[in-house]
Formats: C-alpha cells, structure tokens, sequence
C-alpha cells in the first residue's frame, strides 16, 4: 500500500475551475502514490482518516507546481557578445544572416562535450526548480544534424532521470539551417523528416517543432515536417509569427498543434484557426523584452476567442537567457497585461495543455500532488515581486524537495 500524506496549514490557490483564483484558506490535502486523493478546508477533513505522514506548511501559499513549456536549456556557450553587438543597433535577424546567432551556439554545442552539455543543463534545470517549476519542457535545435540532435534530446531526458522533475522533450531539428547544407533547406527539411520515425522508436521526443520565419522555414516546408511528425505519431508544436506573420500558427492548427509560440504577429484568421484546432498560445516575454520587440501579441483577440494562453520562459542563449519563473509571471503581468490570475494559469494548466499533459496544473483530487509553498499571502504576489519572490518549497508527487 502506498504512503497515505497529509499536508495541513496552507492558504490554497486551487485553480479548480475555470476561472479565479480557486482560494481555500486553512486548507489540508491528502495525497497518495503522488496522487492528490483529497483537497478542501482543513475542517471539512474527513473524519477516521488513517494518515502515515503529515507536513505542516506554516499557513504559506500553495499553489500548482509551476510548468514552464517552452525552453532551449541544452546548449553549450553563451552570446553575451551578440547582445552588446544589438545594443550597439545590430538586429537580431542581421546577425543570424551574418552566421551568428543560432548558428554561432550550433557551432558551440556541437563542441561541447556530452558531461559539458548535460552538467550546465542540469544547472539550469535546477535553478527553475528552484524557482518552482516542477514540470519542464526541453527542446533541442542546437544540434541540427542526427547525431547531435539525439545527443541533446538524451541529455534532455537525463535532467529528467536525475532530477525529480518532469522533462517532456521536444525536437526542434527545423530551429535553422546547419552550414553544410546553405543553400539547401528543402534537403535539409528533407533529412529532419527522415529522422522522426527513429525519434520516435528510440523514444527521444515527445512532440516536434520548428520555426517558421523568413531566417528560418517557410509553410510548406514545415508542413513537410508537421507531415512526418503525424506519420511518426508525434505532436507538433510551432514557433509562429514571432518576427513577421507568415501564416504559420493557421498551419500548425490544422495540424492540430499542442501549441503555436511566440505569436506577437499572429492575425485574425491565424487566431480563428487557433479558437477551431484548439492550440495554446504559448507567449514568451522574455524574448519579446531581450529583443525589445515592440509587437505586442493580439492578447485581446486570443482572450475573446477563447484561446488558451500560457506563458513560458523560451529559456535560450540568444533572445531569452532567462532562469526565473516568477519573473515570466510578471513580465506576462506588465509587458503583456496580462491579470496576475491569467499569468498563474499560464504557467499551470494552460502550460501543461501545451505539453499535452492534463494530471497537472490545478490542485484538485485525480491530480499529480506538484504544488509549490511560498512565502506569499496572496497569488498575485506571484506575479508582483520582480524575480524569485523569497525561497518557495516545491513538492513533487507529493515529496519535498530541497
Ligand atoms: N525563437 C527563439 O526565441 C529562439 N529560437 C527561436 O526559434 C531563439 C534561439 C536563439 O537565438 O538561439
Ligand atoms: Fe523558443
């Protein structure tokens, strides 16, 4: 029999419903097997109860534990010089033509050692975990040829075998156009879809991505990868209309897409397509800040049409080298204007919806007991204290973890 917990003393940010915060002051929960059996007030608790362990959480906030769904955690190097050659007035899609760039960390992960690669993953991995992320999802695109796809997609979900954690993995492989095939997308996309069945069977990826822009693919060869994923049986996911609207997002919805990202150009009828295929609008202010975009994405449009959105870190070298999860919060919060409630739902359970995932992100019975302790009174503080708001106390399947 598994472990039957008790954790009392806890003002409750539920999430249950669909809409507010869910709160439930001096709330219990019980969880088993990693499994939340039970979640109320504390004086509803049912009586005769057989209980082998018991946390006290101090009267703090709880939330869900934290999902960030969208990150580039595997890399080797860094481009601290490419960010002050932008402030000195170079732009982003100039130095990627020049070779720089996503090419320029391409160049350094293919250097990087497996224990290199893996050791500074995992430091990243932790510092989220720090911050209260307890499901995690790594996507590779650094590598850009089989061999060194696969080895970051392993590094990926080594984080998830040594970390408590949940990793989902997502290939990336059409991220941009290695140097040896310049010249030649369509035989590259041609190589990447040869590489998803193989993906598939070795179990390295739980979804496939690309990005669709003019520095990087075009609709119809991305379809040709969304075309392969189906045929392999994976989901698909896409960076859309982040620099230019190039249709991407209708596309990847009717391919049924888990989520489209980025979206800060995103139109009418790629929203429309979004609302009909059902796609989470993944928005990722830390890059739309490190680039100093100025296109805000159609956050009233996705709200009014019913959208899902959700907020991630698009942790990467090059536009969001970003490791705070409460500080997506609050740039969701002020770059965005998104309602603080709407951010937490961002980084819960619409986030676990983009990774397909629906055991997570609320705090309700059936659900996996993550859930993080803070030291907050109220969620909207979450989102108010730029950066890491004090230590918090994550819980993963019902365990601390410290
Ligand atoms: N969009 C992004 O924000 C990252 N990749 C992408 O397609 C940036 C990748 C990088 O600049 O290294
Ligand atoms: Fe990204």
């Amino acid at each position: 029999m598994s472990t039957r917990t008790l954790y009392r003393d806890a003002l409750l940010c539920t999430l249950a419903g669909d809409a507010g915060w869910g709160l439930v002051d001096n709330a219990a929960m019980v969880a088993e097997g990693g499994t939340l059996r039970w979640v109320g007030a504390a004086s509803e608790l049912p009586a005769h109860l057989e209980i082998d362990e018991e946390y006290h959480l101090g009267g703090t906030l709880v939330t869900p534990g934290l999902v960030d769904c969208h990150t580039h955690l595997v890399y080797g190097g860094h481009r601290a010089d490419e960010f002050e050659l932008r402030l000195g007035g170079a732009g982003y899609a100039d130095i990627a033509a020049a070779g720089g760039g996503i090419l320029s960390t391409v160049r350094a992960t293919r250097m990087a050692s497996d224990e290199r690669l893996f050791a500074d993953a995992r430091e990243r991995a932790m510092a989220m975990l720090r911050g209260g992320v307890t499901t995690l999802e790594i996507k590779s695109g650094y590598g850009l040829d089989f061999a060194h796809e696969v080895r970051c997609l392993r590094v990926a979900r080594r984080i998830g075998e040594v970390l408590p954690l949940t990793v989902r993995t997502t290939c990336l492989a059409a991220h941009a156009l290695p140097p040896e095939y310049a010249g030649q997308a369509d035989a590259y996309i041609d190589h990447v879809c040869s590489w998803l069945p193989r993906l598939a069977e070795q179990d390295l990826a739980d979804a496939i991505d690309a990005f669709c822009e003019a520095i990087a693919f075009d609709t119809a060869q991305i379809e040709r990868v969304f075309k392969a994923a189906r045929g392999a049986g994976l989901p698909v996911k896409l960076h859309a209309e982040q620099l230019s609207c190039l249709g991407g997002a209708e596309l990847a919805a009717a391919y049924g897409a888990l989520s489209c990202d980025h979206l800060e150009y995103l139109d009418a009828a790629g929203v429309a397509a979004m609302a009909a295929g059902g796609s989470v609008a993944v928005l990722l202010p830390g890059a739309f800040y490190f680039l100093r975009e100025t296109q805000l994405p159609p956050v009233r449009a996705l709200r009014e049409a019913g959208v899902p959105i959700a907020l991630a870190s698009d942790h990467n070298p090059g536009s969001s080298p970003m490791l705070s999860p409460t500080l997506v919060l609050n740039m969701g919060c002020t770059l965005f204007r998104l309602r603080p409630e709407e951010a937490l739902r961002g980084m819960t359970v619409n986030a676990a919806q983009a990774l397909g995932l629906h055991d997570r992100g609320r705090l309700a019975p059936g659900q996996r007991a993550d859930f993080v302790a803070w030291p907050l009174n109220h969620p909207n503080e979450l989102c108010y204290w730029i950066g890491q708001p004090g230590a918090c106390r994550p819980f993963i399947a019902g365990a601390p973890w410290s």
